[in-house]
């Protein structure tokens, strides 16, 4: 009689641990599926955020050039940064400007507009006390291999804001053959439009 009251003992005493284990389990699990639900989420409403705030373009050739390049612009903070390559032009200075328009569609690149200007101000360097336009980013320099580099930052952009003096979205890049003196009107006498890219989503 004592041997089989201390086997039922045994017997519940077991039970109610694999019963108190399996209940524990169970809420480990739960509550490391919700955790990984939350992070998937976070993550992908990163990557939305994210993904607004950056944009890649490319640039087509103009005027029967064989100039193109790509261009990455992101915003943080209120900062856009733009990184350019662009390839095939002649070892010298070259200007790279915004222009009002997201029309590449011409031959010629002028279907893109003059400088975007929603200051109404005069051509000129960027940050010159006499004026400039939103869109004068100046000129860049290509190596003999005819591949330039152009790295660019302002708080005067936006990608996407409400503000039509600073959101670029909806412009053009244009890269010319030749070189910006920052003083022509209205456009810096930088010659032809050899490259183009519509600043679009
Ligand atoms: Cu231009
Ligand atoms: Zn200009």
């Amino acid at each position: 009689m004592k041997t089989l009251k201390t086997t039922i003992l045994i017997g519940v005493i077991g039970l109610a641990t694999i019963v108190s284990c399996k209940k524990e389990k169970k809420e480990v699990e739960v509550i490391k599926k919700e955790d990984i639900i939350e992070s998937v989420k976070a993550a992908a409403e990163e990557k939305i955020e994210k993904a607004k705030k950056k944009l890649s373009i490319t640039l087509e050739p103009k005027n029967d050039s064989n100039i193109t390049g790509s261009i990455t612009f992101t915003e943080t903070e209120g900062i856009v940064n733009m990184v350019a390559e662009v390839k095939g032009l002649a070892e010298g200075e070259h200007a790279i400007h915004i222009h009002e328009k997201a029309d590449c569609s011409s031959a010629d690149g002028k279907s893109t507009g003059g400088h975007w200007n929603p200051g109404l101000t005069p051509h000129g360097k960027w940050g010159a006390k006499e004026g400039y336009h939103k869109g004068d980013i100046g000129n860049f320099k290509t190596d003999a291999s005819g591949i330039g580099n152009i790295t660019f930052a302002t708080n005067e952009w936006c990608l996407g804001c409400d503000d039509e003096k600073k959101n670029i979205i909806g412009k053009a890049i244009i890269v010319h053959q030749g070189t910006d003196d920052f003083t022509s009107q209205p456009s810096g006498a930088a010659g032809s439009r050899v490259s183009c890219g519509a600043i679009i989503q």
